[in-house]
């Protein structure tokens, strides 16, 4: 078929690749090689963009959609490819945006470490950005931070080692140059801010998210984006027990849903038993989309919504919660 030859790699990958089993044996397959390919392609498409996406608006790091159609939210895989496949599965993302349905699937970072299956969770996540890059956003975690603040344990290069000898090293330095091109943060207008730590405390524009990352390290907003979490108990903030990011109260998530005109916060990076957790009074959904060890929570969750609902509080999401 001469027309193959006009498609993208993406696009001719997405007419082979129908469903979840078909992306799960290609990650399990692939060679060293072959993840190198899906990093470069997926470094080179972030690096260029910019402005409009389909109807992704992106300014910097910063992406913003319109307050229409579906989104599935995806919190914390940590490795955990099986828990990557129930999602697909079961939210049939793939399926549904092949006939063309208008929606998004935004993962909220922490993609790798603390799980077996972290190669083959890069893997699957890179290439659903590239056969899909107008409908999937990958965010950046705490383990996808920059050089001077590593996550720890990082158990990444040992399993890239396992999987495919010597050649992990050089997958290991590829990956870290791709962190360095996921987003910081995601705003749908009017309704919520994703992202997948915590407030940026000191933030006072949306620039400060959008371009946090060229603000690092003499600001701390990148910091607090991939580290923070929220607390029930103190006001402002308070030095957080991982070593980075800051406890923030309360009235630090009113300030700035207020100066970013949303009213919610969905963010990932705490586990929980349930799956998913609420703070600040149903201002704040934690969401954490994996299970087994090491975390042994009882639960996974991911979000599913029509964003096109006018959104108050996290207690309305409750029905749209998918736990697992
Ligand atoms: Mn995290």
């Amino acid at each position: 078929m001469h027309v193959e030859k006009t498609k993208t790699g993406g696009e001719r990958l997405s007419l082979n690749v129908r469903d979840p089993s078909d992306l799960t044996n290609l990650a399990v397959q692939a060679n060293s090689d072959e993840l190198l390919q899906v990093i470069k392609d997926v470094t080179q498409l972030l690096t260029k963009e910019a402005g409009r996406v389909g109807s992704l608006e992106i300014t910097g790091r910063l992406i913003s959609v319109p307050p229409k159609d579906e989104i599935i939210v995806v919190g914390d895989i940590h490795g955990s490819l099986e828990s990557l496949v129930h999602v697909l599965r079961s939210s049939d993302f793939m399926k549904k945006t092949r006939r063309d349905e208008e929606l998004f699937l935004v993962f909220l970072g922490d993609y790798g470490d603390r799980g077996l299956y972290s190669p083959e969770v890069y893997y699957m996540v890179l290439k659903l950005k590239e056969m899909f890059p107008q409908k999937v956003v990958l965010m950046r975690g705490n383990h996808e931070g920059p050089n001077d603040l590593l996550a720890h344990p990082h158990d990444l290069p040992i399993h890239l080692n396992r999987k495919f000898g010597e050649a992990g090293a050089t997958v290991y330095t590829k990956l870290r140059e791709l962190f360095d091109q996921l987003y910081n943060a995601v705003i749908v207008e009017n309704r919520c801010v994703l992202l997948h730590g915590g407030m940026p405390s000191k933030a006072s524009t949306i620039e400060d998210l959008a371009y946090a990352h060229e603000k690092h390290p003499h600001e701390t907003h990148l910091e607090e984006i991939l580290w923070s979490d929220p607390n029930d108990a103190i006001k402002e903030t308070y030095p957080s027990p991982r070593g980075a990011g800051r406890l923030f109260g309360k009235n630090v998530t009113e300030k700035l849903l207020k100066m970013l005109n949303v009213k919610i916060l969905i963010r990932g990076h705490e586990p929980s038993n349930e799956g998913f957790k609420i703070n600040h009074n149903g201002k704040v959904l934690t969401l954490f989309s994996r299970k087994g060890p090491p975390y042994n929570n009882e639960h996974g969750a991911y979000l599913q919504l029509n964003v096109s609902e006018i959104l108050e509080n996290t207690n309305q999401l409750q029905k749209y919660i998918h736990k697992f």
